[in-house]
């Protein structure tokens, strides 16, 4: 995630003097990703864990998150009583959190169709969706517990079918799970929890220290540490994404209102004070107005400390003088989150190309989606991810597994290719499967 939400220079130029900006982020570097410190670190605690096993799980559980329980599996009864400490408001919004993703998921999911197709006579091919077997999920807890995420990560694996989804989730300084978390995780199916958290959480699941058999993909977000591992173990496991710092970027015109403009961006900025916040306008007057109204909203939040210096070094305010190069420059951030409140939102959803998840219309807010609300995932590609990759979702639990049958009416032809081909390129053990087949047709 080199790039975090900055425009490049040769589309700029592209598009001439259409644009201007009226806000730049102060920060002129994007946040370092790849820290060298952060590179070695996990690869020394991946080694020692792959040598020691549980013995340096714990040890870096110890030390790192100051763990000083014994077993660190939840019994089934301590996962299935969760909710029992919990607000009946929480308990119940974690309820429709957790339904409504699962809703999505199984909406998607029954879209995704086997099929099998006659090629030419006698050569049938057809692909099987066959969900992988064993997931792992990271659900984080540092400075905001992300409740939701279990609902993405465990409930929509689930759905897809996957027989067996572990995670795990740090120590609160109490040393216990978070209620809140792990009740998220029971309303979504999870088999199994385990307090661990970071690094060693991920190489426990990955290389099988849990009494299971090492995962097939681990998926969740987590800080720099745990992207990093993620990263590393990418090979041995398959992984969702690498997430960077979440983004939100809205394209608004004179229609919009400034005040749920600033509080969108404000929403967002909120992850971490590298998180960016871009606004894309056709109108300079909606521009100035959301810039004004972020400081006036910033000192109403709790959480000014985080927004603040975030909007200050990420966020950044730009005019556009048409619709089309409003559509440009958004593609070109490809942010993780886009809201488009317009006039023209179908003009917009028809044209854009690159974001994660899109929201479209003033009342459809970033949020909703982040609290499961929606239904859609909100694991999504940061840092201009969206211009290759989708986010998580159903299907990428699924494998589209190939097959063909094939019968002897077909062989005349496919054998002579392949023989042709093979023989030019000096594979006599390829030709051979095909003219052996050729010399038994009857
Ligand atoms: N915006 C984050 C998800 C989240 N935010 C959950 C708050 N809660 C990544 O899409
Ligand atoms: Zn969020």
């Amino acid at each position: 995630y080199a790039r975090s939400m900055r425009f490049s220079p040769p589309v700029l130029q592209s598009l001439g003097g259409s644009f201007r900006h009226l806000k730049t982020p102060l920060v002129d570097a994007p946040p370092a990703q790849r820290d060298p410190a952060v590179i070695e670190t996990v690869s020394a605690m991946l080694l020692d864990i792959e040598r020691r096993g549980m013995d340096a799980v714990l040890d870096a559980a110890r030390r790192l998150d100051r763990y000083e329980g014994g077993d660190v599996e939840l019994t089934p009864e301590q996962i299935a009583t969760s909710g029992d400490r919990l607000p009946a408001d929480l308990r119940a919004a974690i309820d429709l959190g957790g339904e409504r993703t699962r809703a999505f998921a199984r909406e998607q999911r029954s879209h995704l169709q086997d099929f099998e197709t006659e090629l030419v006579p006698g050569l049938i091919t057809g692909v099987k969706y066959v969900p992988v077997s064993r997931v792992g999920a990271y659900l984080p807890a540092g400075r905001f517990p992300l409740t939701a995420s279990a609902f993405m990560t465990v409930g929509v694996a689930k759905q897809a079918g996957v027989p067996t989804v572990i995670a795990c989730t740090p120590p609160q300084p109490d040393g216990g799970a978070n209620d809140a978390v792990v009740y998220a995780a029971h309303v979504s199916g999870v088999d199994r929890v385990f307090i661990l958290g970071g690094v060693q959480a991920l190489a426990a699941m990955a290389y099988g220290l849990l009494g299971e058999l090492p995962i097939d993909m681990l998926v969740g977000a987590g800080n720099a540490f745990v992207a990093e591992a993620k990263r590393q173990l990418f090979g041995t496991v398959a992984i969702d994404l690498l997430a960077g710092p979440s983004e939100v970027a809205v394209l608004a015109d004179e229609t919009a209102d400034p005040i749920l403009v600033a509080a969108d961006l404000l929403g967002q900025a909120e992850h971490g004070p590298n998180s960016p916040a871009a606004l894309v306008t056709t109108s300079e007057e909606l521009g100035r107005a959301v810039i004004a109204e972020v400081e006036r909203q910033l000192p109403t939040l709790s959480t000014e400390s985080i927004c603040g210096p975030a909007w200050r070094d990420y966020g950044s305010v730009t005019v556009a003088d048409d619709r089309e190069t409003a559509a440009a420059l958004m593609d070109d951030l490809a942010p993780e989150h886009l809201e488009v409140i317009t006039a023209d939102d179908a003009w917009y959803h028809e044209r854009l190309l690159n974001y994660g998840s899109i929201f479209l219309g003033a009342w459809s807010t970033v949020a909703y989606s982040d609290k499961g609300m929606a239904g859609t995932n909100h694991v999504l590609p940061t840092a201009g991810g969206a211009k290759h990759s989708a986010g998580l979702s159903v299907s990428r639990f699924l494998k589209p597994l190939t097959y063909q049958r094939i019968a002897e009416t077909a062989t005349p032809e496919l054998a002579d290719a392949v023989q042709v081909i093979s023989d030019s390129e000096g594979m006599a053990a390829h030709s051979a499967t095909a003219t052996l087949r050729t010399a038994r047709l009857s």
